[in-house]
């Protein structure tokens, strides 16, 4: 046999496979979903305080974000968000720009991920491993293309 019908043939196997595993095999919670919303938000490192503000964002399954990242601060911050891939570095009074789908449900933390010190707010200590904020991701209430 002509070893491209044999090499079309595997081909369609492997694509086919993959489609049949997206479709019928994952579970639904599981399967890739984008709704076709996009969200946008502004998340920043306010100067000298350890903290991210807003420190909650509610979005649904299937969302784009769309995230500025500002950091106020005279020394670097850094952006970790595990569950959806994100890691960045930034530069001091800088602003970056992260962008994903929310494809998992539930609550997904994002953190300052440089050591970046510690003071004193209100009377109040404050330190690196205070900048936590939660994304919340709820099931979507548009039906998903
Ligand atoms: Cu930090």
């Amino acid at each position: 046999m002509n070893k491209y019908f044999i090499l079309i043939g595997i081909s369609i196997l492997i694509i086919g496979g993959g489609i049949f595993y997206r479709t019928v095999l994952l579970s639904e919670a599981d399967r890739p979903v984008e709704t076709g919303v996009v969200r946008n938000f502004k998340i920043v490192a306010r100067k000298d305080e350890w903290k991210w503000e807003p420190e909650t964002i509610e979005v649904e399954r299937g969302d784009r974000l769309k995230i500025e990242i500002v950091n106020e601060d005279d020394y670097d911050h850094g952006i970790a968000i595990d569950a959806f891939g994100v890691s960045q570095r930034m530069p001091a009074r800088s602003t970056i720009n992260v962008e994903f789908v929310a494809t998992q449900l539930g609550d997904f933390q994002y953190y300052c991920s440089v050591p970046c010190g510690e003071g004193e707010v209100d009377g109040v200590k404050r330190t690196h491993f205070d900048m936590i904020g939660v994304i919340k991701v709820r099931p979507a209430t548009i039906p998903v293309p």
